[in-house]
């Protein structure tokens, strides 16, 4: 396994918890984190990984800042911020969301510009009590990027997207769950705990069920009704082939709960 710096991996029955570990600065994205990202995420996706769900939370008293600043100043010369989105961010974000397992962030605090784009391609988001969500892009002259203006408008509608986008104000977590944003708010202290066990649920759960799920989400915003339908119906086609989906309906005839494999 690789030694991470910036990060840390824990895999432990079929779930990956992934830590973003630069505590001190909010666990903003510095190049290294960026690149150990991009690696574990790639490790989490390999075929031979044997996992089934990754949670993704961060150290500290925050989720993550977004892009680490100091970088940026001291690159201030020759910065070119579009070049770095394409050559560091976006590998780490194009492995996450072509993994065919669901994705859960446990948003322990601020998550703020790309750690905001971060926090909301997961599948499932839960909030600490105290977290809350900032576009902070605006606030030093960027517009959103890592995913946030595709990700953001289809999660709470354009109007309110735009305004967070525009004036680059904090969302609270009520706000945030009251908006659609996030799937639930948790107690500080119990945050980590239930994200956990949620993960391990997924993680005994039907695995390509859950792929397939990521797969007709992420295409259902570009296509058209009737092609939506048979999207499904292609999809369901390999569902219902899987041996956790027999498993599944044998189960419910004989009453008892199915031990899905993931297969
Ligand atoms: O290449 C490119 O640049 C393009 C990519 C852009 C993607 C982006 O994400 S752009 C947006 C970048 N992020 C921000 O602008 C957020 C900056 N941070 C803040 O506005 C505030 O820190 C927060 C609202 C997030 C939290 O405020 P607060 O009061 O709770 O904490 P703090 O005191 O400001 O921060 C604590 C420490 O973390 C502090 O360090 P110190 O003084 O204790 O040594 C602060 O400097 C550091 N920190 C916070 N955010 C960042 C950071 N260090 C580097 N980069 C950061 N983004």
């Amino acid at each position: 396994m690789a030694d991470f710096k910036t990060i840390t991996l824990d895999i432990d029955d079929g779930l990956a918890v992934l830590t973003l570990n630069c505590p001190d600065r909010l666990n903003a994205l510095n190049a290294q984190m960026k690149a150990e990202l991009r690696d574990a995420l790639r490790q989490i996706g390999g075929p031979y990984s044997g996992v089934r769900a990754l949670l993704i939370t961060g150290a500290g008293r925050g989720f993550c800042a977004g892009a680490d600043l100091s970088e940026s100043m001291a690159a201030a010369d020759t910065r070119d911020a579009g070049a770095n989105l394409i050559d560091s961010y976006h590998p780490f974000l194009l492995e996450l969301a072509a993994l065919e397992i669901p994705v859960i962030s446990a948003v322990n605090g601020v998550a703020a510009g790309a750690g905001m784009s971060l926090a909301i391609s997961a599948d499932i988001v839960l909030a600490g009590k105290s977290a809350y969500f900032l576009q902070a892009f605006v606030n030093i002259g960027l517009v959103p990027d890592a995913g946030s203006t595709f990700l953001l408008p289809r999660l709470i509608g354009t109007s309110r997207a735009r305004a967070m986008m525009m004036l680059g104000e904090k969302l609270s977590a009520d706000k945030a769950l009251d908006w659609g944003l996030v799937y639930d708010v948790i107690e500080d202290d119990s945050l980590l705990e239930v994200a956990t066990a949620l993960g391990r649920k997924m993680a005994a759960g039907p695995t390509k069920a859950y792929a397939g799920i990521r797969a007709l989400m992420r295409d259902s915003a570009d296509n058209s009704y009737s092609e939506q339908l048979q999207a499904e119906a292609m999809v369901q086609r390999l569902a219902s082939r899987t041996e956790d989906s027999i498993e599944g309906v044998m189960a419910f005839v004989q009453k008892r709960p199915a031990v899905f494999k993931g297969k």
